[in-house]
């Protein structure tokens, strides 16, 4: 199989790809349905929506920083680094993620839209500032990835679970109100202008791989179909069956970082 979609890269002009949290499973970041998921453990009515941080933010903030810990000590592995090496293969190419811990960006990858934001950055939900990483940082200096990455487990759970208190949360310069993480919560809208590049390159993508992602979460989920009605050849990388599955033209029952550098190679 793999030679086949081989032959057809050959000819293929452009090519899109979706990723999801498969992707980074293999850097150690848990991924948010399967059997270690992130959700098993909470809901996520719970933690990640704009209603759960109003009525609980320093426990909205714990579980964030908590990912941020994990992800702060995370590297892109060799699926994140094969996308990245992708992108000069063709004369057109977009990575387009549903993750917000930024390895993609660290591999490498720079034609790049993260439909759902970015754990590092944060957003202010009453005047809508929005604080890249390294002035969020300065905001809130729990939220530097170096500092997080230096902390030991237990500092960690002294520090942030155990220790942290609602009036050290990042209060807005502007509006005086307690800033959020800079992803995008259910319920949230995606930003515009990603999505539509997004939804614009699936169109036009000749071959759209789906990866790592278990396809429920809308509207990325969408995406792949799109580029499918549009004519792409649909590929899916997942050890585990979807609800993209039946309408890809090949699917690879593996993780990413087995399948993608022989894709390439
Ligand atoms: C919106 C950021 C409009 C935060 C996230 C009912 C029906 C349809 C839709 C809805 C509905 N009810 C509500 C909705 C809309 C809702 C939604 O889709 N809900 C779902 C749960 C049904 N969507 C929204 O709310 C979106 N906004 O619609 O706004 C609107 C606006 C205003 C008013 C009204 C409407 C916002 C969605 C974004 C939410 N934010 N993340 C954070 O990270 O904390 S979503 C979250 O899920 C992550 O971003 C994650 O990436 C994403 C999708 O999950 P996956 O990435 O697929 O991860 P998952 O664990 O599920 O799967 C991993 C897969 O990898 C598995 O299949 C596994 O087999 C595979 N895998 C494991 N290891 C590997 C591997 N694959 C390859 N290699 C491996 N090694
Ligand atoms: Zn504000």
């Amino acid at each position: 199989m793999a030679d086949e979609i081989l032959e057809i890269l050959k000819n293929a002009r452009s090519v899109g790809v979706l990723t999801g949290a498969g992707i980074s499973a293999e850097s150690g970041i848990p991924t948010f349905r399967g059997k270690d998921g992130l959700w098993n453990k909470y809901d996520p009515v719970d933690l990640a929506t704009l209603d759960a941080f109003r009525g609980n933010p320093l426990k909205v903030w714990q579980w964030y920083l908590w990912r941020m810990w994990l992800i702060s000590k995370a590297k892109p592995n060799a699926g994140h680094l094969s996308l990245a090496e992708m992108e000069n293969l063709f004369p057109a190419f977009l990575l387009i993620t549903q993750n917000v811990d930024g390895l993609h960006r660290l591999a490498g990858s720079k034609n790049l839209v993260e439909l759902h934001g970015n754990i590092f950055e944060g957003k202010c939900r009453d005047c809508g500032k929005v604080f890249e990483e390294e002035e969020f940082s300065e905001l809130f200096a729990l939220a530097d990835r170096k500092r997080l990455e230096k902390m030991s487990e237990e500092e960690f759970k002294k520090v942030v679970l155990n220790g942290l208190k609602e009036e050290e949360l990042p209060v807005c310069p502007i509006c005086g109100s307690i800033v959020g993480p800079g992803v995008v919560w259910f319920g949230e809208s995606l930003p515009e202008d990603a999505l539509e590049r997004a939804f614009a390159f699936a169109e036009k993508s000749d071959v759209f791989f789906s990866v790592g992602t278990s396809a429920v979460v809308q509207p990325a989920a969408s995406i792949p179909l799109i580029a499918k009605r549009h004519g792409a050849v649909l590929v899916e990388v997942n050890p585990e069956e979807t609800p993209l599955s039946p309408y890809c033209d090949f699917v690879f029952r593996a993780s990413a970082s087995e399948v993608l550098p022989g894709i390439l190679s």
